[in-house]
Order: C-alpha cells, then sequence, then structure tokens
C-alpha cells in the first residue's frame, strides 16, 4: 500500500514538473501554453520562445502576430508589434524585421513557437500574441493575455577549438566551432597566432575555411577550419580563434599547440656528447 501511494506521488510530480513548459491559459475559448519562466538567453545568438495555442471548433486560425513590450506596460500596443505572419501588414518595428521566424511555418497546427535571431539587450522584454482567423468565415482575431519574459544578458559561450595531434613537419587541420545554433548572421570567424614574445600575427599558411551547416531548417552551425604544417617552433604557443557576430558581439578561445617533434641536438652538445 505505502509503495503503491509512493508511486502515485512519483507521478504526480513528473506531471507537475512538465509545467516547465507552462500549463495552458484559457480565455473565452482560446487557450495558450506559454513558459511561465522567464527565458534567459545570450546576445549576439538566438532565443526560443516556446508557445503553442487552441482555439474553438469554429475558429480557423491564419495568422500570428507576436508583440514586445515593457513587463511594466499593462498592455502591449500595435507599435510594438514584431512579427506578423501576415506580410501584407507593414506595421512591424523595423529593428525586429528578418529576425523573426515561426519554427512551424503551418499556422493551422497552432504552434506559435517563434526563433529571434541576432539578439541583444534591448530584445529583453515581455512578449505576447494574438492569432487573427476566420470565426465562422468572418475576420476575427483573439490576443491572449499572458506574455512570456525574455531575458538577453552578455555572451559568454566561447566557441570550441578542436586541435588534433600535431606532429612536427605534417598537416593539421584545426577546427573552431561558434557557439550558438541559430539562423542569423554568419558569424565571422578569424584564427589568431600567439608566438612567444611576438605580436599577434595571422597564421602563416593560412588555409581557412568557412563552413555552415544546417542541421533542421532553422538551426545552423557555423565552423572554421586552419590547415597548416605543424613546426617545432609552433610548441607552446597559442592560437585564438575569434568569432564576432552582429553589432560587435564577441567570443574568444584560446588554445595551447602542443607539437611533437624530434629534439635536434646542436652541434656543440652533439661534440661534448661524443668526446
Ligand atoms: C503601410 O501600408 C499602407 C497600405 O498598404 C500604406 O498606405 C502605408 O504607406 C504603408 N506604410 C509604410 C510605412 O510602408
Ligand atoms: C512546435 O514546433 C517546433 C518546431 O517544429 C517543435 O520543436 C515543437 O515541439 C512544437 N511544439 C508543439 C507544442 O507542438
Ligand atoms: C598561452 O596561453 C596561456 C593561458 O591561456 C598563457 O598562460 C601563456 O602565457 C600563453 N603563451 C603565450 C606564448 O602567449
Ligand atoms: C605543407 O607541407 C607540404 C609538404 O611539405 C607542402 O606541399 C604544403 O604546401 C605545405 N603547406 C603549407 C600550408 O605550408
Ligand atoms: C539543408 O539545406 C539543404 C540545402 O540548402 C536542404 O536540401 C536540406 O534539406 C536541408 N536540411 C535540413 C535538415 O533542413
Ligand atoms: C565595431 O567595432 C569597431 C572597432 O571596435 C568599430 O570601428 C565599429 O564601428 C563597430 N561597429 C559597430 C556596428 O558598432
Ligand atoms: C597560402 C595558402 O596555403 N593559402 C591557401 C588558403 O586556403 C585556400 C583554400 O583552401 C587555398 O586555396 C590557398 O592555397
Amino acid at each position: 500500500m505505502f509503495v503503491l501511494i509512493w508511486t502515485t506521488l512519483l507521478f504526480t510530480v513528473r506531471d507537475t514538473g512538465a509545467s516547465l513548459e507552462g500549463t495552458p491559459f484559457c480565455e473565452k475559448g482560446f487557450c495558450i501554453t506559454l513558459s511561465e519562466e522567464e527565458i534567459t538567453a545570450e546576445a549576439g545568438l538566438c532565443v526560443v520562445i516556446p508557445c503553442s495555442f487552441t482555439t474553438s471548433y469554429y475558429f480557423r486560425p491564419q495568422h500570428v502576430v507576436w508583440y514586445k513590450c515593457e513587463p511594466s506596460k499593462t498592455k502591449c500596443t500595435d507599435s510594438d508589434i514584431i512579427f506578423n505572419t501576415n506580410k501584407n501588414n507593414n506595421k512591424t518595428q523595423s529593428g525586429f524585421r528578418g529576425r523573426v521566424s515561426l519554427l512551424e511555418p503551418d499556422v493551422s497546427r497552432r504552434n506559435c513557437s517563434i526563433m529571434v535571431n541576432d539578439i541583444t539587450e534591448s530584445d529583453s522584454g515581455s512578449y505576447q500574441l494574438r492569432v487573427n482567423g476566420l470565426l465562422n468565415e468572418r475576420t476575427d482575431g483573439f490576443r491572449f493575455s499572458p506574455r512570456t519574459t525574455v531575458s538577453v544578458k552578455d555572451l559568454t559561450q566561447k566557441p570550441t577549438v578542436m586541435i588534433p595531434p600535431l606532429t612536427e613537419g605534417q598537416q593539421s587541420t584545426l577546427s573552431c566551432t561558434a557557439p550558438g545554433l541559430c539562423s542569423g548572421s554568419d558569424p565571422e570567424i578569424t584564427w589568431t597566432w600567439r608566438g612567444a614574445g611576438e605580436k599577434d600575427s595571422h597564421i602563416p599558411g593560412n588555409i581557412t575555411d568557412f563552413r555552415t551547416e544546417n542541421l533542421t531548417a532553422v538551426t545552423w552551425r557555423h565552423s572554421s577550419t586552419l590547415t597548416f604544417n605543424s613546426s617545432a617552433e609552433h610548441h607552446g604557443t597559442n592560437i585564438s580563434c575569434k568569432v564576432s557576430f552582429t553589432n560587435n558581439i564577441t567570443t574568444e578561445e584560446t588554445v595551447t599547440l602542443n607539437v611533437a617533434y624530434v629534439r635536434k641536438l646542436k652541434s656543440r652538445e652533439y661534440k661534448c656528447e661524443g668526446g
């Protein structure tokens, strides 16, 4: 009996755990599921706002509209529109144009999740949804009252630099992958070589290759490779990979090279040892 109660409890806890994605909020036959917790994101990358809604049987959704306003404002207004699937509507704020996309483009599936790309601190705020469509074949719409708060922080994620084992005289390829899986602007990736006591310089024999990989329809991974011939002089030097996103947002990772090489004995030393 005790075991049975305990199992029931566990399942109950797990059920409420699912409300991390939010519980539906219903009003006048329209329900929306939004994150109840603040969504945090990093500048330069992107943010996904998970969202879904249901409507009465008689309402046919055609377009979704997203607003963004100050959390202190009781109601977002028309001047706060940041996205509208109805392209004929030109009220969207210019700063958001081209940066917002629906993850599921088919509005009839009632999935209103959006991705906002190339974000900056000013994208922090309270996001609200409206759905426009037909109620019994007449135009109608509904603005949901729940809002999701997004908070954009400074970029702290670093690029990932992969180095194969390096051997003197052999050609090696290093790779640097930018943080974030977004669909915004391509970042710029640059490599810098920091030799001991020398000024920063670009890598000699700079064979760099920029690659963009689409993982899904909306997420892309950006990486750059650097191919060079390892030499003993590279041992102990540092290589940095810097990733620059739009709005001058940058992040950098530095690695120290470890080159396997045959130690060359100077002729004087050779004589000493030989003698
Ligand atoms: C928006 O569209 C309306 C009608 O389509 C047009 O009259 C108006 O000039 C447009 N405004 C802007 C800023 O493009
Ligand atoms: C909405 O669509 C996105 C992208 O296809 C998907 O990841 C997400 O799970 C969907 N959400 C719901 C509630 O179906
Ligand atoms: C390489 O980087 C390490 C730590 O990142 C630093 O301690 C070292 O001084 C650097 N070496 C050179 C040659 O810049
Ligand atoms: C690396 O070494 C190979 C063979 O010595 C040579 O053909 C190639 O041009 C070198 N590449 C660079 C980037 O120096
Ligand atoms: C990636 O892009 C290529 C061409 O742009 C496309 O054919 C392919 O379907 C895309 N893959 C995914 C998973 O979206
Ligand atoms: C980015 O930074 C560089 C140098 O720090 C500066 O010259 C340039 O104007 C900046 N660009 C923007 C868009 O802020
Ligand atoms: C100097 C050098 O090796 N340059 C190379 C840089 O990378 C491009 C693309 O792989 C090569 O075509 C160049 O020869």
